[in-house]
C-alpha cells in the first residue's frame, strides 16, 4: 500500500485535508508515497512551532545540542542501507551513490556536533584599562531550508546540521520530487529526540510553500539550493526582509585536460565527474577542455568509455548510471540535445532517450558527448543531465579563458603533472572550488562549499567551519570591570591602568 504522509510540525506527523501529490521511482514509475500540498495556513503553523521552540533551543548549551546531532548520526549509520535504497528509489542515483548521500549526512552531523564544543568567538583587547571585549555567535532565529532533489538527504543534512548546532529551529521545504527522502530524514531526527518544534517539514509547491517561507516575517534566514532563476527570486524576496540568505545555484564546471595529463586517471575522473548521478550534480563536470595536442586521443577514449557504461535500474549493484530524476528533467535534457544538434555541435556518442524493455518505464538517456564550439549554448548553459561538452584549447591560457567564460563559478579541475601550471590554475580558475588531478565532484564536509558569479553570493559557504555563518550573527560584548565610567575615544589621555 502506498503510504500517505502528513506534515511534520511541532514534533508530530499531522494529517491535513489537503490536495496531495505522488512521488515516484524515476526508473520504474512505481508510486512510492503521497504528500500534502500544503497551503499558507499549514506553513504558518510550522513557522509558529519553530518560533515557539526557539527560546528553549537557543538556551540549550551547544555541546548538548551536539549530543543530539551525534545521536542522529548514530541512527543514520544504523539505517544507512535502508535509507540509501530509498534515495536510489526516489531520486534515481546508483545505489553506491545512494549510500553516499546518507554517509554525507552522517559525516556532516558528526562534524557539526563537534562544532558545538568549538563555535569560537574572539577576545579582543580594549583601549581602556580593566575592560575586555569579546565576540560570540548568536543564532538568528527560526530558519527556512529549501532543498532540491539531487542530494535528497545530503543537502537537508548539510543545511539542518548547521542550523541545529547554531541554535536555530527550522522548517524544511524539500523538493516535490523527493519528499519521501526528506520524510525519512525527519523521522531519524525525531527518533534522535530533538525537542518538539525544532524540526519541521512542510511539503508543497515552491510558489506557495517556498515563497511563503522566504517571505514569512518570523523566518530569519533562508538556505536555498536549486536553479538560478528560483534562487534570484528567493534572494530578492529575502532582501526585502534583510535576512541572511545562502544560495547555491549550480554550475557549468570545467575539467582542463592538459597535454601532459595521465590519460587513464583523466578518463576515470571524467567518467565519474560527467556521468555520476547522471550528470545531475551542481558540481558535475559538464565541460571537458582539452589541449589540442591530445584532443583526438581524448575524444576517442571518451566515446569508447561512454559507450561501455551500463545504464539501467540504479538499485542493481552493477549499473553505472540510472535515469534522470523526472519527466521534466528528461524533457530539458533532450531539448538541450536538440539545441546542440541544431546549433551544429558534433554529436560524438549518445544523444537519445533509451527505449525498449525496462527503459520504457523510466527516464533513461544515453551518456552523451558533444564536441562543441566555445560560444555554443551547450558550452555555456547548465544542462543538469548526462551530457558532456568537449572543447579544444590551444594552450593553458586558452583553456583557462574558456573555463572562465561562463556565468557560473562553482567547481573546476585541472589534470596535469606540471606543478607550475597546477599552481597557476588554482589561482586562475574562477570558481569556489578547484581540484587538481581529480574530477569536479567529491566535496568533503569539513571544507567550505560554494561558488562565485551566478552560482551564488560569496558571503556564505555551506559545510566546513563557515557553515555557521548562514545561521548566526556576531554579537560584540564589552565588559568593564574598572568600577567607574570609562569613555572610549574620550578618556584616552588620563589612562592610569589602576
Ligand atoms: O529547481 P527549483 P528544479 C537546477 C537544474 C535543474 C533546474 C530546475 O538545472 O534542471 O534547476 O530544477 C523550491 N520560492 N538545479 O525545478 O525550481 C522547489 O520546490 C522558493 C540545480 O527542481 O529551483 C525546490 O524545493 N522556493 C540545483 C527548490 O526550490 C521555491 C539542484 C529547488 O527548485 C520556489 C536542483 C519559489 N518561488 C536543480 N519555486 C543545484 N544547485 O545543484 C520552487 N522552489
Amino acid at each position: 500500500m502506498v503510504q500517505e504522509y502528513g506534515l511534520f510540525i511541532g514534533g508530530k506527523w499531522k494529517k491535513f485535508e489537503a490536495k496531495r501529490f505522488e512521488t515516484r521511482n524515476p526508473a520504474t514509475g512505481e508510486v512510492l508515497a503521497t504528500f500534502p500540498l500544503a497551503t499558507g495556513d499549514e506553513l504558518n503553523g510550522a513557522v509558529r512551532a519553530a518560533k515557539g521552540a526557539f527560546d528553549k533551543w537557543r538556551k540549550m548549551p551547544p555541546p548538548r545540542r551536539g549530543e543530539l546531532l551525534f545521536e542522529a548520526a548514530r541512527i543514520f549509520r544504523r539505517k544507512k542501507e535502508d535509507l540509501g535504497r530509498i534515495v536510489t528509489s526516489e531520486m534515481g542515483k546508483v545505489i553506491a551513490e545512494g549510500r553516499g548521500d546518507v554517509q554525507e549526512v552522517i559525516d556532516f552531523y558528526e562534524y557539526a556536533a563537534g562544532e558545538g564544543r568549538r563555535m569560537f568567538g574572539e577576545t579582543v583587547p580594549s583601549e581602556l584599562p580593566n575592560k575586555m571585549c569579546l565576540t560570540v555567535r548568536m543564532p538568528v532565529g527560526p530558519v527556512g531550508l529549501i532543498t532540491p532533489w539531487n542530494f535528497p538527504m545530503a543537502i537537508p543534512g548539510w543545511k539542518s546540521g548547521a542550523a541545529l548546532i547554531a541554535g536555530c529551529p527550522f522548517v524544511l521545504k524539500p523538493s516535490s520530487l523527493t519528499p519521501l527522502c526528506a520524510a525519512k530524514f525527519v523521522d531519524v531526527l525525531d527518533e534522535a529526540g530533538f525537542p518538539p518544534g525544532v524540526v519541521n517539514m512542510v511539503t508543497g509547491n515552491g510558489s506557495v510553500v517556498g515563497d511563503g517561507l522566504v517571505a514569512h516575517p518570523d523566518i530569519r534566514a533562508i538556505s536555498f539550493t536549486g536553479g538560478v532563476e528560483t534562487g534570484k527570486h528567493v534572494y530578492e524576496s529575502a532582501a526585502k526582509k534583510m535576512i541572511k540568505v545562502g544560495l547555491e545555484l549550480g554550475g557549468k564546471n570545467p575539467i582542463l585536460a592538459l597535454d601532459d595529463a595521465d590519460m587513464d586517471l583523466l578518463m576515470d575522473g571524467v567518467m565519474f565527474g560527467a556521468f555520476g548521478t547522471a550528470g545531475q550534480r551542481c558540481t558535475a563536470a559538464s565541460r571537458l577542455i582539452v589541449h589540442q595536442k591530445i584532443y583526438e586521443q581524448v575524444t576517442d577514449a571518451l566515446v569508447e568509455r561512454a559507450e561501455k557504461l551500463h545504464v539501467g535500474n540504479p538499485i542493481e549493484e552493477d549499473v553505472d548510471m540510472g535515469p534522470v530524476a523526472s519527466l521534466d528533467q528528461e524533457k530539458k535534457v533532450l531539448e538541450y540535445i536538440d539545441i546542440g544538434k541544431k546549433e551544429g555541435d558534433k554529436l560524438l556518442t549518445g544523444g537519445k532517450k533509451l527505449k525498449g524493455g525496462a527503459y520504457d518505464k523510466g527516464f533513461f538517456i544515453a551518456p552523451t558527448v558533444f564536441a562543441v564550439d566555445r560560444k555554443s549554448r551547450l558550452a555555456q548553459e547548465e544542462i543538469f543531465g548526462p551530457v558532456l561538452s568537449v572543447l579544444k584549447a590551444k594552450n593553458y591560457e586558452d583553456a583557462v579563458a574558456i573555463a572562465n567564460s561562463v556565468k557560473y563559478g562553482l567547481s573546476s579541475s585541472i589534470y596535469t603533472n606540471d606543478l607550475r601550471r597546477a599552481f597557476r590554475a588554482m589561482h586562475d580558475l574562477e570558481a569556489g572550488i578547484t581540484y587538481v588531478n581529480a574530477p569536479t565532484i567529491g566535496a568533503e564536509v569539513q571544507l567550505p562549499f560554494g561558488g562565485i558569479k551566478e552560482t551564488g553570493p560569496t558571503d556564505t559557504r555551506e559545510a566546513g567551519p563557515t557553515a555557521l555563518e548562514e545561521f548566526t550573527y556576531w554579537k560584540t560584548i564589552y565588559v568593564d570591570y574598572s568600577g567607574r565610567l570609562q569613555r572610549a575615544q574620550i578618556d584616552t589621555e588620563k589612562l592610569s591602568g589602576g
